[in-house]
């Protein structure tokens, strides 16, 4: 009996249903991570190994990216401005408790932290209403209209035969106070994301990601990321785009302000001009609060603190059902998209370079089939693809905005029904989940919360 002892360990420990658990995989953003504060204020801290001088400049940029802005002229000459066209006061208005944002209750805008982005096949703005929907417009300057969600349930099966009901989101919009859209303008919903980590996904080495795309499936296992090219607003280059649902912008500083731009109706240096189309008179009528509205200065210091918002430590991350729903991930090729770990290269933070993080992304476009498709195409990517999102932090959305809307547009209500949308090239992974037994289902999605 003795003899066979080692055989048996070696025997249990290869078909072991449980995943090895990984050097510092509890630390999703290495020194950065957020290991102080959890609950719903988890995305609340700075990187945790940020020099003083970067830390007073995250706070400064911390009370800028909460403050609201307001209308043109007032005595407060940093923050006025506001539209005349916007969809919030502020910021965090959306990014609440630099968490995500979820479709309204009752379908019924104006929206809080959901965005319509608009324009043709092409990329040409609607003519009347731009490259976004504004529903809220200063006194005097009527809000572009009223978006209104309505939803039909959807239902299918596991092959254990629980059952489950999608709820499927289709978008019109009411009030429209410039007359009708273009007939060719495609209208791209987007909810508001979490803030976490954004500038660690953002020092990831270019090569790294790039080393991922295989544009022809050569490796013949359906999936076929391909990277996103923008021109980035600061230098005029083509670069990977990295941030936004489709990889719309390829770095944190474009993103922020064209936020400023789009959301709060805030010029800068690198967006100049307010979003009011030819067809809007009384926007265009609306004095502006400076030229441009934002300095520099503000902007570098959002941009900072946009950069640095920790990455809470992980909760359960070696409990027996994690450890087999991390397994399973890899096992049912989760993995194929949400890659999940890399050590940062550059940055213009130093506290950020060199970690080892673990945000479960490719950064990089997939097909994920007609159900999810906005039929908006961008840059590199059609009308059906989307760019992986990183999946850290998710399982805390619950306790830091009351919610569990997940996806582009918020339309799942659970981390499950974000995996049971899953189509097009996570087709054969979602197929794999839905053959999974009530047990391991669990296990997948424990692991996925402990995220
Ligand atoms: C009206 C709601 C709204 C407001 C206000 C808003 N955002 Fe966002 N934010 C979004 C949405 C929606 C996205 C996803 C954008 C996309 O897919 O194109 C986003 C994405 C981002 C991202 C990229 C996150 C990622 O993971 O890709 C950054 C950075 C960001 N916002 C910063 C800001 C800053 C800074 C401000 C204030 C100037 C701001 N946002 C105001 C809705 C908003
Ligand atoms: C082919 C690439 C691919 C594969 C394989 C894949 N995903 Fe995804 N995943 C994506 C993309 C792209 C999105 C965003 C889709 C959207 O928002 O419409 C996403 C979204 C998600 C989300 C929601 C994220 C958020 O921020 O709302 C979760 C959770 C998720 N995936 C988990 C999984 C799990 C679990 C598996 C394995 C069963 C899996 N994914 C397989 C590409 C993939
Ligand atoms: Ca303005
Ligand atoms: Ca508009
Ligand atoms: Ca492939």
């Amino acid at each position: 009996m003795r003899a066979l002892l080692p055989l048996t360990v070696l025997l249990t420990a290869c078909a072991s249903p449980i995943a090895e658990l990984e050097d510092g995989e509890w630390l999703p953003g290495g020194d950065t991570t957020n290991t102080l504060l959890l609950g719903s204020n988890a995305f609340l801290r700075p990187a945790a190994n940020l020099s003083p001088e970067n830390e007073g400049a995250f706070y400064g940029g911390n009370s800028f990216f909460n403050d609201a802005w307001v209308e043109a002229p007032a005595s407060t000459q940093n923050r006025d401005g506001l539209g005349p066209l916007f969809n919030a006061r502020s910021c965090s208005g959306c990014h609440f408790r630099d968490g995500r944002a979820a479709p309204p209750e009752d379908g019924r805008g104006p929206m809080v932290g959901l965005l319509f982005r608009l324009g043709a096949q092409d990329g040409t703005p609607d003519p009347v209403y731009g490259g976004q929907l504004q529903d809220i417009g200063l006194p005097g300057v009527p809000a572009e209209g009223t978006p209104v969600i309505t939803t039909t349930l959807v239902p299918g099966t596991y092959r254990d035969g629980t059952p489950w009901e999608l709820a499927l989101p289709d978008y019109t919009f009411e009030d429209l106070a410039y007359g009708p859209m273009d007939a060719a303008t495609l209208v791209s919903p987007r909810v508001a994301p979490q803030m976490i980590g954004l500038g660690l996904l953002e020092a990831i080495a270019e090569d790294d990601l790039l080393a991922l795309e295989d544009p022809d499936d050569a490796d013949r296992d359906g999936i076929s990321g391909r990277a996103q090219w923008r021109e980035d607003v600061v230098t005029g280059q083509l670069a990977l785009g990295r941030f936004g649902w489709k990889g719309d912008a390829p770095n944190i500083r474009h993103q922020s302000a064209g936020a400023f731009n789009g959301d709060l109706g805030i010029t800068s240096a690198l967006f100049p001009v307010d979003d009011c189309t030819d067809a809007q008179a009384e926007c265009l009528a609306e004095p502006a609060g400076g030229e441009p509205e934002l300095e520099d200065r503000l902007l570098d210091r959002v941009v900072l603190y946009s950069q640095a918002v920790a990455v809470p430590i992980r909760r359960d991350w070696d409990t027996e059902g994690v450890l087999r729903g991390k397994r399973l991930f890899g096992r049912i090729g989760c993995d194929g998209c949400h890659t999940p770990s890399y050590t940062t290269s550059s940055s213009d933070l130093p506290e950020l370079e060199g970690q080892r993080i673990w945000p479960y992304t490719d950064l990089l476009l997939h097909d994920m089939g007609p159900e999810l498709a906005d039929g908006r195409p961008l840059g590199e990517a059609d009308g059906q693809e989307w760019k992986t999102p990183p999946l850290w932090g998710l399982g805390l959305i619950p306790e830091v905005n009351g919610h569990s809307r997940y996806l582009h547009d918020g339309r799942a209500r659970s981390l499950e029904e974000a995996v049971l949308w899953h189509g097009g090239e996570a087709e054969a992974s979602r197929e794999r989940f839905t053959r999974l037994d009530a047990d391991e289902r669990a296990w997948l999605l424990e692991f996925l919360a402990s995220l």
